[in-house]
């Protein structure tokens, strides 16, 4: 089976599991897990900044942070297709209390000048507006098709975030794509931000699990929210040594799956019936648009006759997602597929 529909289906390798029954555990809740303990360090190492917080889902983590940046009243800013907005069941209206301001984007990414006029303040509106507070930007842009924002863009939304009084956050669930393939010290892309979310269990093939990283009070407040939420795990060192494994072993990789990706998008943007945006192919990502006759849905039907499994998005649109189970051959089975559908 080749399982394209998303980076989220890995799952733990041989060596990876022999971290997990070999890790050493402790109570989390009590504050006492070593292993937790070190890759909290660990990516705060990786990012430059003074603490981090391992919780269970990106979810979970983009909540949080949300929770902790803002107060109920407030508003975020973010662009039209975030998974903060899209994808994350309206959290940040129920669980903060924050309406929201949306940033339209090219292929996901926002501009600051764009930026900035999305920024509303109570102060000064007579109490009309609510008080935009938090900026978040998603690197890569899931929707926007896998999309890394470039260095001097992601600075210079911090700045004028930071101008507006606001704090920054970065749904980073897949930061570690963006650094391989625009070739940044994830530390230097992060280096504005004022918290970062970054998942474990996408492409860096974890079983579960997302870090929130920042300043050390910012980390102690979102401790607090991790709690309330629900989010506090015991003996969770199990999951985390899966994912010191991935930050050791499974970055570089990326661009591997990037080289696949790209492969399996110009192989089908040349089918009469499929286009992609290949400018938007940066990453894992292939947002296919399909212009014959069947719906994604059917088209997904068919896929799946070849043992072929990608998600359908709209009525026209597919994704296909490489990640570290996907070899060449699978790319090649891929493609055969799709050309039978289009033929
Ligand atoms: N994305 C999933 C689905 O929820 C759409 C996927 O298959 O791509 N931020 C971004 C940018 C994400 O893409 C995701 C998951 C999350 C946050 C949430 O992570 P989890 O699933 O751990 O809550």
């Amino acid at each position: 089976m080749v399982d394209l529909r998303s980076d989220t289906v890995t799952k733990p390798t041989d060596e990876m599991r022999q971290l997990i029954a070999t890790a050493k555990v402790g109570d989390d809740v009590l504050g006492d897990d070593p292993t937790i303990i070190a890759l909290q360090n660990m990516i705060s190492e990786l990012l430059d900044k003074e603490a981090a917080l391992f919780v269970p889902s990106g979810t979970m983590s983009n909540a949080i942070a949300i929770r902790t940046h803002t107060k109920p009243g407030d508003e975020i800013i973010t662009e039209s297709t975030s998974h903060i907005y899209i994808y994350e069941g309206g959290g940040y209206a129920a669980l903060s209390g924050c309406s929201v301001a949306l940033v339209p984007g090219k292929l996901g990414i926002m501009t600051p000048e764009d930026v900035e006029k999305a920024i509303r303040k109570s102060d000064g509106s007579l109490g009309h507006f609510p008080n935009g507070s938090l900026v978040c930007v998603e690197n890569t842009s899931n929707r926007g098709g896998g999309t890394c924002y470039s260095q001097e863009n992601l600075d210079a939304i911090a700045k004028v975030a930071h101008e507006n009084d606001c704090a920054v956050h970065m749904d980073g669930a897949r930061l570690f794509n963006a650094a391989i393939a625009t070739g940044t010290n994830p530390a230097r892309i992060v280096r504005d931000y004022d918290s970062i979310s970054i998942c474990l269990s996408k492409g860096l093939g974890s079983p579960v699990g997302s870090l929130l990283v920042g300043s050390s009070e910012f980390i102690a407040q979102a401790h607090r929210w991790r709690k309330m939420f629900g989010g506090g795990m015991r003996q969770a060192g199990v999951i985390a040594a899966a994912g010191i494994y991935a930050l050791e072993h499974n970055i570089s990789r990326l661009d591997e799956d990037h080289k696949r990706a790209n492969k399996l998008a110009i192989a089908i943007n040349e089918m009469d019936m499929f286009s992609v945006n290949i400018e938007g192919v940066q990453t894992n990502m292939v947002y296919i648009e399909i212009n014959g006759d069947l719906n994604a849905n059917q088209v997904v039907e068919k896929l799946a006759e070849h043992d072929v499994h990608v998600l359908a998005l709209g009525d026209n649109l597919l994704r296909a997602v490489t990640h570290i189970h996907i070899t060449d051959e699978d790319i090649n089975k891929s493609i055969n597929a799709f050309k039978t559908i289009s033929s």
